[in-house]
């Protein structure tokens, strides 16, 4: 869904993220909002709620909430940072800890996310762009794992597009 939110809209989200802490445990920063997430384990449980989301995250959740895939507002926000050559690897979201729809709003940055259906082999990919909100559900939640390719440039309409500082907000209900 590209142009999901107002560009000042996004800009208002990107001042509230950098304002806040960065957990620098992983190679990329991010932040965990509502509930963590132990990466490591890939759990989350009772114990790892951290509580309400922030007031500055409200009218986005609400919008994100609206879209008619989710059947419950999410509960759950990660804050994603990538500097050019970060990226993330090929994985399907946690099936136990998180519901059967997963939204991803990019702020700022271009990058590539690239598909694979594992059991056929088929790749896809798209070009995530600031304002864009992609929605997984169904097969895009369960039998395609998502990537992003760790480079520092990627090719858009035909040319070599160098990456810049990409932040993207994660939308998930937690299901503990
Ligand atoms: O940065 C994104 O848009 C996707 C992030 C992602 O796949 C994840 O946090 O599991």
């Amino acid at each position: 869904m590209p142009g999901f939110v107002p560009l000042g809209e996004a800009e208002r989200l990107l001042a509230a993220v950098d304002a806040a802490d960065w957990r620098t445990d992983l190679q990329r920063r991010v932040q965990h909002y509502g509930w963590r997430y132990d990466y490591r384990e890939r759990r989350v449980a009772a114990d790892m709620r951290i509580g309400p989301l922030p007031d500055w995250l409200a009218p986005v959740v609400s919008s994100v909430g609206d879209v008619p895939e989710f059947q419950r507002r999410p509960d759950q926000v990660i804050v994603n940072e990538y500097l050019p050559g970060q990226g993330i690897s090929g994985h399907v979201d946690c099936e136990p800890c998180f519901g059967p729809v997963i939204a991803s709003l990019s702020l700022t940055g271009h990058a590539e996310m690239v598909f694979r259906k594992s059991r056929t082999g088929e790749r896809r990919s798209l070009i995530l762009e600031p304002l864009m909100l992609i929605v997984l559900s169904a097969e895009a939640r369960y039998d395609w794992t998502h990537e992003i390719p760790a480079r520092k440039s990627d090719h858009i309409d035909g040319q070599r597009k160098a990456r810049t500082r990409r932040v993207s907000l994660t939308f998930r209900t937690v299901t503990v």
